[in-house]
C-alpha cells in the first residue's frame, strides 16, 4: 500500500487582498466555514492566518484567531497549524502571539530572512488593486521577511519546548535546508521533520521541477529518512508542483493563501474546491489521502 499523502490547506494567508477575489475568506466566520469545508474535502492539516474582519488586512491578534479556532476544532478532527509567518509588517513577537495562546499541534517556522518580493511580483498583476491604506503599503513595499537564527530559536523555545507544538518548516531556498540541519545538529529541531518546500516566491527559489528535485536530493542528504516533505507552488505552479511532489512520494499544500485560481482565468470559489481537485489528482496517481490521524502519526504530533 503506498504511503498516504497529507493535504495541507492554507486557507487565507496574508498575501492576497480582498478585492483580488470575492472568495478569499476574511471574517472569522468565513475562515471557519472554509476551513471546515476544506477538512471535509480531505485536508488533514489546516494552515491558518487571521485577518482584521473590517479591513481584511492580516492580523496577529490572538483574540481574532480565537473567534474561529474553537469552531474549527469543534467541527473537524483536522490538525490546526497556526502561522507564525504572519504578514506585513508584523514583528516576530506579534507573529508568535496566536500560537503561544492556542498551543496548537502545529505552527509554521520560516527558515530564513529573505526579500519577499510580493509587491514587485503583484504590481505586474492586473488584478492587484491596492485596497489598503497608502501608509501600510509604503511600510510593506520593500519587505524583508525577518526570520533570524535567534527568531527561530525563540520559536522553538516558546512553542516546541513549552507547548509541544511541532513545525511546518517553510523552506524557500536551498540554504534554508542547511539552516534547519544546523538546528537539528544542536538538538533544537527534532525529527520527524515536516518540510514545506515553498517555490515561486520572488526572493526565493523559482517554481520549476528541476529545483524541486534538487531540494529533495539535498533534504535526503541532510536528513536521511527522518523527514516528510510537502510542496507549495505559488499561483499557477500550485497543481503542477503538488502533482510532482506526490509522484515523488511527498505531500501537498493547496489553498487560497498560495493561489486564488482553479484554472487559468477561473477563480477558485473556495478552498475546498482546490482540495477536491488535488484529491482527484492524487487518486489518479494511486496515492491515498491521509486522514488527520495518519498525519498525526507520520509527523509525531501531540494530538
Ligand atoms: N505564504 C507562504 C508562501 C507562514 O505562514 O509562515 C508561506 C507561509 C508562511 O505560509
Ligand atoms: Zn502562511
Amino acid at each position: 500500500m503506498p504511503d498516504p499523502v497529507i493535504i495541507t490547506c492554507a486557507v487565507t494567508g496574508s498575501v492576497h487582498t480582498p478585492t483580488m477575489s470575492p472568495h478569499l475568506p476574511i471574517t472569522p466566520d468565513q475562515i471557519a466555514e472554509q476551513a471546515i469545508e476544506a477538512a471535509e474535502a480531505g485536508a488533514a492539516i489546516l494552515h491558518l492566518h487571521a485577518r482584521d474582519p473590517q479591513t481584511g488586512r492580516p492580523s496577529p491578534d490572538p483574540d481574532v484567531f480565537m473567534r474561529f479556532l474553537p469552531r474549527i476544532k469543534q467541527a473537524t478532527d483536522a490538525v490546526v497549524n497556526i502561522s507564525t509567518g504572519g504578514g506585513m509588517p508584523m514583528t516576530v513577537e506579534q507573529r508568535m502571539q496566536a500560537a503561544a495562546r492556542a498551543a496548537p499541534e502545529m505552527a509554521s517556522c520560516n527558515m530564513g530572512t529573505m526579500n519577499f518580493g510580493l509587491f514587485q511580483a503583484l504590481d505586474r498583476w492586473a488584478v492587484w488593486q491596492h485596497d489598503w491604506e497608502p501608509e501600510f503599503l509604503e511600510a510593506s513595499r520593500d519587505f524583508v521577511f525577518k526570520n533570524t537564527f535567534a527568531d527561530i530559536e525563540a520559536l522553538h523555545a516558546e512553542l516546541a519546548d513549552a507547548r509541544g507544538t511541532r513545525f511546518e518548516y517553510e523552506c524557500y531556498d536551498m540554504g534554508h535546508l542547511y539552516a534547519l540541519a544546523h538546528f537539528v545538529d544542536r538538538g533544537i529541531a527534532r525529527p520527524p521533520l515536516f518540510l514545506q518546500f515553498c517555490l515561486g516566491i520572488l526572493g526565493g527559489i523559482g517554481a520549476d521541477p528541476d529545483n524541486l528535485m534538487t531540494l529533495k536530493r539535498t533534504a535526503d542528504k541532510l536528513f536521511g529518512a527522518d523527514y516528510q516533505f510537502s510542496v507549495l507552488g505559488v499561483g499557477r505552479h500550485q497543481v503542477p508542483l503538488a502533482t510532482m511532489a506526490a509522484a515523488m512520494g511527498g505531500n501537498v499544500r493547496v489553498g487560497l493563501e498560495d493561489n486564488l485560481f482553479l484554472e487559468k482565468g477561473v477563480l477558485a470559489e473556495s478552498n475546498a474546491q482546490q482540495v477536491r481537485r488535488i484529491r482527484q489528482v492524487l487518486e489518479g496517481l494511486g496515492r491515498p489521502v491521509a486522514t488527520p490521524e495518519q498525519a498525526r502519526a507520520m509527523l509525531a504530533l501531540k494530538g
